[in-house]
């Protein structure tokens, strides 16, 4: 019987290999993938969160744990598939154009998927445009926008009237952060939502679809 709580602990350490092998390991004795990802990858992966939330770790600890989980879901990938696990919704995720930064935003990313959405990473520097058509090829729920200069920060204004321009307004919810963000700012600029850190992105975007 697959001890889930021993693979939550190998993807909270960040043991990929050893992860790898247990998540082949489990599949291999019978265990239904979607029960893997649930109590072990995605329950794994909520820790860390909390974790991180209460500064208990920190970003490398993060990355790596993040880097586990998604070496075990490449070997989850066929196995979900084959037994119809749909992800919860559709995230798109970027950085704002003439912005560089990216490592929140791979955490926020990766929290995210954490919580068992796809989600479509536009990278950085990303134009209005380019979010607008994601959203149309993607069908996407979420919008999640971040800026680390108060000098790009504004650029998320011009993608949420970008979204409005397009009538797809209504159709997706729009988050935003990044450090010189904050709630006021969200607020002003009709996000549905500006959250401080990763984990509580996870949580927000989780409970924008449930
Ligand atoms: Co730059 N940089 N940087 N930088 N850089 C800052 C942001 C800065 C505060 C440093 C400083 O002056 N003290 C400053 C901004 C000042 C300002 O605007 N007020 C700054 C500057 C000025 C610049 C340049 C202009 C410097 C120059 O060239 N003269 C330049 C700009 C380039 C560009 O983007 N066009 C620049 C370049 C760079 C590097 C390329 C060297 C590098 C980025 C590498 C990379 O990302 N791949 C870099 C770095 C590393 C930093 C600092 C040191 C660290 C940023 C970081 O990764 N933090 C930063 C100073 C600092 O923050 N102490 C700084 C760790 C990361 C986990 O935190 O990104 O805040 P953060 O993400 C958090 C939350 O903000 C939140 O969750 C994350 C995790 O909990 N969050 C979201 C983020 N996005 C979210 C989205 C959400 C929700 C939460 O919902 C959608």
């Amino acid at each position: 019987m697959t001890n889930f709580e021993e693979l939550a602990t190998l993807l909270q350490k960040g043991k990929a290999k050893d992860l790898t092998a247990a998540v082949t390991e489990a599949l291999a004795t019978g265990t239904p993938a979607k029960d893997i990802l649930n109590n072990a990858l995605i329950a794994g992966m909520s820790v860390v969160g909390e974790k991180f939330k209460n500064n208990e770790v920190f970003v490398p600890e993060v990355l790596i744990a993040a880097r586990a989980m998604n070496k075990a879901l490449e070997v989850l990938k066929p196995a979900l598939a084959a037994s119809g696990v749909d992800p919860v919704g559709t995230a798109l995720i970027c950085t704002v154009k003439g912005d560089l930064h990216d490592i929140g935003k791979n955490l926020v990313k990766m929290m995210i998927e954490g919580t068992g959405f796809a989600v479509i990473d536009l990278g950085v520097d990303v134009s209005a445009e380019k979010v607008v058509a994601a959203i149309i090829e993607h069908n996407a729920d979420i919008v999640c926008l971040s800026s680390l200069l108060t000098t790009t920060m504004m650029y998320q204004k011009d993608i949420i009237d970008a979204i409005v321009a397009a009538g797809l307004r209504d159709k997706v919810k729009i988050m935003v952060g990044g450090a010189p963000v904050t709630q006021q700012f969200a607020d002003e600029i009709g996000a549905d939502a500006y959250t401080p850190d990763a984990a509580s992105a996870a949580e927000c975007a989780k409970a924008f679809v449930s």
